[in-house]
């Protein structure tokens, strides 16, 4: 037989080298590391192995909509392979959301919760979406603490999938995408119970037992949108005045069923006041960003650690891959660049561990607003263009779809896109900033950060880039629209300079070769922000778009 190339393989990320562990003791207090750490060990087995099997499956028996029985019946049943029933499962038994809620590790139990995400992840099959936003309606209910919670938030934190209730959120619909102000969906109060009325136009796992869903409601005289619990179906598991139109035919997540669906009168619970349905939702959406930038990191670990598994098994030129310069450079950037998304994670986690058990300075809750849009679009994009590289080191194999590497790049796709667009996250980080008190707290968190790190080259360049983001902001930028032509700007440097100095404090922490290399060839990578090399005439540029 001719040659034959030995195949790469899925290592347990947490045994594989050090990088996970050494993130978690740099981390965490010591009262809670052992617990969380075997706990992260035994778990990363199984994501490695048998969850890893049910990926597989799942993933080759997409989900599939049964509309009509036999008989002509609607019966709206979504079909999904057994393997996506046993995520469901193993999500309840490893309390994937209920570490984050029982609160075992105090402050830590947002980091434990994270890092077990972050490797359940790459082998979930996108289990991790509705996670999200079961997670998002948790914090919801635990905020109203009221009759809701009491009958709701105990199923989300269920430990047995029988009892566990995973929650969807239902806001896109045709008119209303990014702008859900413009949602036509109607809840009216029929019977002293409000009834929801419209079309939903992507509503991701459609599996789900409860959705928070934004309806429009009369508020003095004029129509505003309100938060809404809906329990999707009845004691047999029928939908509730729910019909399924059609399951969504998308680029990637093909394992998740997500569905465009018609609310007929379904009962739906008011959360919060009437009125403040988007800024109830923002909870939601606060926490699934959060996930969105987990998945996103867990992506590019997968991939990363497959690429070098392989690059010390593939041959060419007389040599290993691992030993090409030139292939070095490829894979050393973009683990500087993993790295840095692990490190953003972990930190988003600890801080709102500590809002969370409100325990975190006025600094750490403004960095905590303004940073989480900016780990969603930083992490997100990081993911798109690490997959894409990542992929192509493969070479030919990476194109081919029996090797399962082209799905890395179909489904890192959705980062970008999931819970808000790249433009969206960085209106919402023009948002946050607008805020004297988040502005003024988060650069203090950044600046505190940097007061713990030894004096380098490196730090000195981080320093000086917080300082033109702080500086550049401030000056050069003072009517909307230059500030909106900037925002994206703006979220990337920030990004750039955050997790510069985590790479900076984490590499002093462990004093390993390995973490100050990653660190410096991060920050070697990094450009300066100049907020005058933008075009900010708005008229002149759509002219030159539309010539
Ligand atoms: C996993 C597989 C997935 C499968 C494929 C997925 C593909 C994508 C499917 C989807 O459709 S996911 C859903 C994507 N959509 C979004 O994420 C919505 C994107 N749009 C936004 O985020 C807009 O910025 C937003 C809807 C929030 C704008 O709405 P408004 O009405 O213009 O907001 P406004 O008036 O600025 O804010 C209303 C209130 O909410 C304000 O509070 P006050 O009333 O007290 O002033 C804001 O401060 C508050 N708010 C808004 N965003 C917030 C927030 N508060 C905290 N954090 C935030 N992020």
């Amino acid at each position: 037989m001719g040659f034959q190339q030995e195949d790469f393989v899925y290592h347990d990320l947490f045994r594989e080298n050090t990088f996970l562990k050494d993130v978690l003791h740099s981390l965490c207090d010591s009262q809670h590391v052992g617990t969380i750490e075997s706990d992260l060990a035994q778990f990363s087995k199984r994501a490695s192995s048998t969850i890893l099997d049910l990926m597989w499956k799942a993933e080759s028996h997409p989900p599939q909509h049964r509309a009509f029985d036999h008989w002509g019946q609607r019966v709206d049943e979504i079909i999904v392979d057994d393997a996506w029933n046993e995520m469901h499962n193993i999500a309840a038994s490893e309390e994937l959301i209920s570490i984050g809620y029982l609160r075992k590790s105090a402050e830590a139990s947002r980091l434990h919760q994270f890092l077990k995400l972050l490797i359940f992840h790459p082998s979930s099959a996108f289990y991790t979406c509705p996670l999200a936003m079961t997670d998002g309606a948790a914090r919801v209910l635990e905020l109203e603490n009221g009759p809701l919670k009491e009958s709701f938030f105990h199923k989300l934190l269920a430990d047995r999938g029988d009892d566990f209730w995973t929650a969807g959120q239902w806001m896109t619909e045709k008119a209303g995408g990014s702008d859900v102000s413009q949602s036509e969906t109607v809840a009216k109060q029929e019977g002293g119970v409000y009834r929801l009325y419209g079309t939903k136009w992507f509503t991701s796992a459609v599996t789900a037992n409860l959705a928070m869903a934004l309806a429009q409601t009369p508020v003095d005289g004029r129509n505003r949108l309100s938060l809404f619990l809906i329990p999707i179906r009845d004691g047999n598991g029928k939908l509730n005045n729910i019909e399924v139109l059609r399951l969504k035919d998308k680029l990637g997540t093909k394992a998740m069923p997500t569905a465009e669906l018609e609310l007929k009168g379904v009962e739906g619970f008011l959360v919060g006041e009437l009125g403040a349905g988007v800024k109830n939702i923002a909870t939601v959406l606060n926490i699934s960003r959060l996930y969105n930038s987990v998945c996103a990191t867990g992506t590019i670990l997968r991939l990363h650690s497959l690429i070098r598994d392989y690059s010390q098994k593939r041959k060419a030129f007389g040599k290993m891959l691992i030993e090409h310069p030139l292939h070095q450079q490829t894979l050393l950037k973009s683990q500087s660049e993993v790295h840095a998304c692990v490190l953003f994670v972990s930190e988003m986690a600890l801080l709102l561990g500590k809002s969370e058990m409100t325990t975190a300075s006025d600094s750490e809750a403004a960095a905590l607003r303004l940073l989480t849009p900016v780990a969603k679009l930083w992490t997100a994009k990081k993911a798109v263009n690490i997959t894409s590289e990542l992929v192509e080191a493969f070479g030919g194999a990476g194109y081919i779809e029996d090797t399962q590497l082209p799905r890395f790049l179909r489904d890192a796709q959705v980062f970008s896109i999931w819970e808000g667009t790249t433009n969206i996250m960085s209106l919402d980080t023009l948002r946050a900033v607008a805020s004297e008190r988040v502005f003024i707290g988060a650069f203090d968190y950044l600046s505190g950060l940097s007061t713990d790190i030894s004096p380098s080259p490196e730090l000195d360049k981080m320093k000086k880039l917080m300082e033109d983001c702080k500086d550049g902001w401030l000056q050069s930028l003072n009517s909307p629209n230059d500030r909106e032509v900037a925002a994206r700007m703006l979220a990337f440097a920030l990004g750039d300079c955050f997790c510069g100095l985590l790479l900076l404090r984490f590499a002093q922490s462990t004093q390993k070769a390995r973490d100050l290399h990653l660190a410096q060839v991060f920050i070697r990578n990094r450009d300066h922000v100049d907020f005058e090399n933008l075009e900010r005439d708005s008229e002149r540029n759509q002219k030159t778009l539309l010539s």
